[in-house]
């Protein structure tokens, strides 16, 4: 016997689900039976009734929580005997959603290990509450385990069975850019970065950077460039290199067995003459780097980033030299900031003359230090289930005056154009004041899609791929999404200590303070940290 295990993906189209595929092949590796299905234009509740899995698994980022606790609830009333299992970056920073009717487990941090505990358990009739990484609700109780330790070797962990993805839709592997990882961790403490939130989870082993051999990395690759075409090589980790011998190794064999141009995120900081030969001489073609705000005070005692600005301003330079795309990440809109701050880390973008000038409006993910010091501060009432889907739209927080909020969201839209364009500077100045409009909008997301379809990304989509990237412009996606179902509120249960098997704590009424506990929690100011994250896709 084995699990029958569905993962559901919210657009599945985009950039694959790395995390979720990771934690199949494992499932798979160990007998269980995997399928992947997307919600856009698919009745998920016909392929359930049709598949009849034991488990329902889903990964989730906050913001999109609510649309997948929604259909797990509906989907959990129709089918009870299925087991609903929710990971990834919500489950792991906001454990405490596994209150939510309809959710059963949550599995925090790495799934891999713990997913196959859980479906082996499951699969032998066996007690399954007491399973490390995993928050289990059982009979009206919760069961809060600790973390489990971290897999060693990447090495040893199966490559994401994409060809799950394939099965669901065909054309999914005609997309021309396709992700990897090479390594996870990162030692540094940005405030509004997931990674010293998993040092809160896994302790200090999560700031170890565990890094792939090059032979795994490239042999990964080519099995995915023999199912499919690849154009990109998209590298998502959180920082891609930390070491030149890596660097050098890997870029031997990616030069020789692959040769293909690749995108990946760095600290523009930690950059040395060698390093950007090595990048520049093993096809790197891309860079996301972290510029964030050119205010010196936000970076260094609310981002915690503690960058140089000298370093980081030779590092972009050098980069550019070397003929390498820069793509800059900025933060707007952060607590305490002024309009005026993100209007000089746009003339700082300008300055340096990045190819790409992306920004984010600043959001206070859970289990952040940015998140603690927004509560701490007043700038954020704490609310996660209040934030976004997406943080190219609103700001969750508050902000000195209503005015002064609509005009930063404004000039989040027009942030990249105006970097490009800075002729437009005084234009966007007197336009930002204008009310929030979905021209703006608009123009963000053509500016974007025309970059990344030339110079940003060099990959050549087809007409199909392209009309759709073009279509999203105007809002329009193809097939209409008939999975939306409201999320449920959440329920009133106490946690239990699974060593004793005691309750320790009696639900959330009983913790009403819970929350400014966590608020007076903040990340230690003691080492520097740059941002990284690219998101392929407002
Ligand atoms: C690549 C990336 C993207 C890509 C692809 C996302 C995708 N389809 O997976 C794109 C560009 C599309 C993207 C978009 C967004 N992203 Co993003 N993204 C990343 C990034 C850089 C890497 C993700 C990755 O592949 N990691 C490697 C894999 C191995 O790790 P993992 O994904 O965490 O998966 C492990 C566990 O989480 C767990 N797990 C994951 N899924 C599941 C499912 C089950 C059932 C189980 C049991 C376990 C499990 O097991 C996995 C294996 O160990 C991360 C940061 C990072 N370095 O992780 C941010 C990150 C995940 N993104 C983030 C955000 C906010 C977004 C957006 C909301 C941004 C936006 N538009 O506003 C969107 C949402 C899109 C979406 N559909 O969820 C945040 C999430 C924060 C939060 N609390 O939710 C992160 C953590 C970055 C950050 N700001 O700190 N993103
Ligand atoms: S923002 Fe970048 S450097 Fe900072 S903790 Fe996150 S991944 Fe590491």
């Amino acid at each position: 016997m084995a699990q029958k295990v569905l993962f559901i993906v919210k657009e599945i189209g985009g950039a694959e689900p790395i995390g979720a595929l990771y934690v199949a092949g494992c499932l798979a590796q160990a007998g269980h039976d995997c399928r992947f299905v997307g919600t856009r234009g698919n009745d998920v509740e016909r392929e359930v009734r049709r598949y009849r899995p034991d488990v329902i698994a889903f990964g989730a980022t906050t913001g999109l929580h609510r649309y997948y606790l929604g259909l797990a609830a509906h989907l959990k009333k129709l089918h009870p005997k299925c087991v609903t299992l929710m990971g990834g970056p919500h489950a792991t920073f906001y454990p405490e959603v596994v209150q939510t009717p309809g959710v059963d487990v949550v599995c925090r941090g790495e799934g891999e290990d713990a997913a196959v505990e859980l479906c082996d358990a499951l699969d032998r009739g066996e007690d399954h509450r007491f399973i490390g990484d995993l928050w289990v609700k059982h009979d009206g109780k919760v069961y809060r385990n600790a973390a489990r330790g971290l897999r060693r070797d990447l090495d040893d962990i199966p490559f994401p069975p994409r060809e799950l993805l394939y099965a669901y839709d065909a054309t999914l592997r005609d997309r021309p850019l396709k992700s990897f990882t090479t390594n996870r961790g990162c030692p540094f403490p940005c405030s509004y970065c997931f990674n010293p939130a998993l040092v809160d989870h896994y302790g200090a082993s999560w700031k170890k950077v565990r890094i792939r051999s090059p032979e795994n990395v490239v042999g990964e690759i080519q099995k995915v460039r023999a199912a499919g075409p690849l154009h990109v090589v998209g590298f998502r980790e959180s920082i891609f290199v930390y070491a030149t011998k890596w660097l050098r190794e890997f870029g031997e064999l990616y030069r020789r067995e692959v040769g293909l141009p690749y995108y990946c995120h760095l600290r523009a900081d930690m950059m040395t003459e060698e390093m950007v030969e090595l990048l520049a001489w093993s096809g790197c073609h891309t860079v996301n780097v972290g510029i964030e705000t050119a205010d010196e005070r936000l970076s260094n005692e609310v981002l915690d980033r503690h960058c140089r600005m000298d370093k980081l301003k030779d590092g972009i330079r050098m980069l550019k030299r070397a003929g390498i795309v820069v793509f800059a990440d900025n933060i707007l809109g952060i607590p305490s900031g002024t309009l005026e701050d993100d209007l000089r880390t746009l003339e700082l973008n300008i300055e340096l003359d990045v190819d790409y000038a992306a920004s984010t409006l600043c959001t206070p993910y859970p289990g952040t230090g940015i998140s603690r010091y927004a509560i701490e501060h007043g700038y954020f009432d704490g609310n996660f289930d209040a934030i976004e889907p997406s943080y190219y739209t609103e700001s969750p927080l508050t902000f000195r005056s209503e005015r002064e909020k609509r005009a930063i969201e404004n000039l989040h839209k027009l942030f990249a154009i105006t970097a490009a364009f800075p002729a437009m500077l005084p234009l966007t100045k007197k336009l930002i004041r204008l009310p929030p409009n979905d021209w703006f909008y608009a123009a963000f997301r053509a500016w974007y899609v025309v970059q990344h379809m030339t110079d940003v990304m060099p990959r050549r989509p087809n007409r199909a791929q392209a009309m759709e990237a073009l279509a999203s412009v105007f809002g329009i996606y193809g097939g209409r999404d008939p999975n939306v179902r409201p999320m449920p509120a959440p329920e009133d249960l106490p946690f239990v200590d699974p060593m004793t098997a005691t309750v320790v704590s009696l639900g959330r009424k009983a913790r009403a303070g819970a929350g400014a506990e966590h608020a007076s929690v903040r990340t230690p100011d003691d080492a520097s940290g740059m941002e990284e994250i690219a998101h392929a896709g407002p």
